[in-house]
């Protein structure tokens, strides 16, 4: 392996250290190698704490070292006064003059602009090392900044002959086509992302909470789509317990409350990209749409996803609602028990 690599590999692994702290930052990792020989290391542990270059810095313990120390960090040093000052800026003060990064950074106030500054000063500046890597580390982050919506995640459940639910269930009650262990599953990954999203239907019939309840995680915010008014007050999703926005129309937009608020989105113009500029205002970077088909197979119909998670759980219903088809990368397939799961990625 290149060394370049090696040092960037590092880079990530440490950047790893922030996931769940650093939101709604990056997770980034940095390394300072002098005479191959690696003498400083840090990452970002927490929006408005040191960046990843600084703790890396701060960490060499002989600082007169740093002139002729190559640093290694997995995203473009920063250029601007944020919450922290730029830690190009840093770079250059202490004379560190080669700079290994993996990649640009995607956020418009420093994109460029902090391996520009770097190369003004005479810096010696190698950018691409582990791109691939760099971007799936942190692809919530770079989807919201790139594409101006958030990371999006579909996930649901069909049977083993392809139907996602069964044809008209009175009861307000999810019927469930998957195990136990794969519905915790779900709620750990409901913790890791910023927000969860449903169509009215799904609330109308399963009368779902959205929350973790089953993970010892953080809830995300709920976002459900309820254009006409559909769903009963008594639903679940209205108990004010976590942050909730519904999504409507502007004859059933109703006053905001604790924990509710109400977004109002048009006839006129595309559902989907009003959705995603709705949940980009809210600095949403990454959302979990849990359904129902008519949801899911409006946001595949117009290909905007990223991500599909589809479990197969070993029941038949002979009738119901058809599973979504999507045309993705298959790229992870296992077994939880008797459930099989399925990753695609929309590429
Ligand atoms: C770096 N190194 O370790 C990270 C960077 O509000 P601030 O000052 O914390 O700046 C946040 C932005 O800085 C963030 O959106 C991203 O563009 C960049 N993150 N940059 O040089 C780091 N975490
Ligand atoms: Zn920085």
């Amino acid at each position: 392996m290149d060394t370049h690599n090696i040092y960037i590999q590092r880079c990530l692994q440490l950047a790893k250290n922030g996931s769940g702290t650093c939101y709604p930052n990056p997770m980034v990792g940095s390394v300072i190698v002098y005479n191959n020989k690696i003498i400083g290391e840090g990452w970002h542990y927490k929006a408005g704490k040191p960046h990843a270059e600084v703790n890396a810095i701060q960490s060499v313990k002989n600082q007169s070292l740093l002139k002729d120390a190559t640093i290694y960090v997995s995203l473009e040093p920063c250029s601007h006064y944020g919450k922290t000052p730029p830690c190009s800026d840093l770079i250059i003060e202490k004379g560190i003059k080669k700079v290994v990064i993996a990649t640009i950074d995607p956020f418009a106030k420093v994109s460029g602009r902090g391996i520009q500054k770097l190369i003004n000063a005479g810096c010696d500046v190698v950018v691409g090392v582990l791109e691939t890597e760099s971007h799936e580390l942190n692809k919530r982050f770079f989807t919201f900044h790139t594409k101006k919506r958030p990371y999006i995640i579909l996930k649901w459940a069909k049977t083993k002959d392809g139907f996602i639910a069964p044809l008209n269930t009175q009861k307000r009650e999810p019927v469930w086509i998957t195990n136990k262990y794969s519905r915790q599953l779900v709620h750990k990954w409901r913790a890791e992302e910023q927000a969860i999203l449903v169509g009215n239907q799904t609330v109308v019939k399963d009368n779902p909470t959205l929350t973790t309840r089953d993970w010892n995680g953080p809830h995300p915010i709920r976002v459900i789509i309820d254009r006409f008014g559909k769903i009963p007050k008594a639903s679940n999703v209205l108990d004010q317990t976590t942050q909730t926005i519904i999504i409507t129309s502007e004859e059933f937009k109703k006053e905001n409350n604790k924990n509710i608020i109400y977004e109002v989105i048009d006839q006129k113009n595309n559902e989907v990209d009003q959705i995603c500029d709705i949940l980009y205002r809210y600095n949403i970077q990454s959302v979990i749409i849990e359904g129902g088909a008519v949801t899911i197979n409006t946001f595949v119909n117009q290909k905007i996803w990223d991500e599909a998670r589809v479990f197969e759980g070993n029941l038949s219903f002979g009738m119901g609602i058809k599973s979504p088809v999507i045309n993705g990368r298959l790229v992870s397939e296992r077994k939880i028990m008797n459930d099989t799961l399925k990753t695609y990625r929309n590429d």
